[in-house]
């Protein structure tokens, strides 16, 4: 497989936005795993592991996980086989230095990023959205906590990612479907680009 069919993509956007709902849709469609740092850390809290207890708090309380912990977790999962041609982050990167670190990792691998996928809805939605999801971490003042945590630390990665030229803005406020296919359209783009 020649690099221009290789995708390298991120998802973008505050809790709630549908970033894990789309990442499933995109994968299937484009034949790469969707890896979600969210899953990743659930699946460690629910295993037990010396990760999950030292993540367990932070989580519950809507914070995010130390960059270097997601560093390493990333590095890994970004190695091996099945992402080699290609993968969906969902939820990584979170903040600018991890930002940094995905850049160093794709680097290393000699690999690039392909398209960022910023998903935007207004911000009554999203809180509607999660607190009829019901999940742990999805009460009330834990949601306005993300949320805050989300504009401040990883807001700022959309004019980062902008000002690369790999920002892909997509309308959330619309069906699933619709959002799906808003994706689906703006990746042309990030298609015709990469095979130019
Ligand atoms: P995540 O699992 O990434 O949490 P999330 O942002 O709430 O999930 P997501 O945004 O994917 O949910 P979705 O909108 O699809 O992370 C959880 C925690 O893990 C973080 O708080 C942090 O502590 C830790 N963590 C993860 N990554 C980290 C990192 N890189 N660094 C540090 N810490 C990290 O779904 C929400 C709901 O909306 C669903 O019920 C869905 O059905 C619904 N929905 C989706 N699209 C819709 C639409 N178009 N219309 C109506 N409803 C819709």
């Amino acid at each position: 497989m020649g690099a221009s069919t290789e995708r390298r993509l991120v998802l973008l956007g505050p809790p709630g936005s549908g970033k894990g709902t789309q990442a499933e849709f995109l994968a299937e469609r484009l034949s790469v795993p969707a890896i979600s740092t969210g899953d990743m850390v659930r699946a460690a809290i629910a295993s037990g592991s010396e990760l999950g207890k030292q993540v367990k708090q932070v989580v519950a309380a809507g914070g995010l996980v130390d960059d270097n912990t997601m560093g390493r977790i990333v590095r890994q999962r970004l190695g091996e086989d099945d992402a080699s041609h290609g993968y969906l982050l969902d939820g990584y990167p979170r903040t600018l230095p991890q930002a940094h670190t995905l850049a160093s990792i794709l680097e290393d691998m000699g690999q690039s990023l392909n398209g960022v996928l910023m998903i935007n809805v207004p911000e009554d939605e999203l809180v509607r959205r999660l607190l009829d999801r019901k999940r742990a971490d999805d009460r009330e003042e834990v949601i306005r906590h993300r949320l805050e945590v989300y504009r401040q630390q990883t807001e700022p990665l959309v004019d980062h990612y902008r000002e690369q030229g790999k920002l892909l803005e997509i309308d959330g406020y619309q069906s699933i479907g619709e959002v799906a296919t808003a994706i689906a359209e703006s990746l042309e783009l990030v298609t015709e680009e990469v095979g130019s």
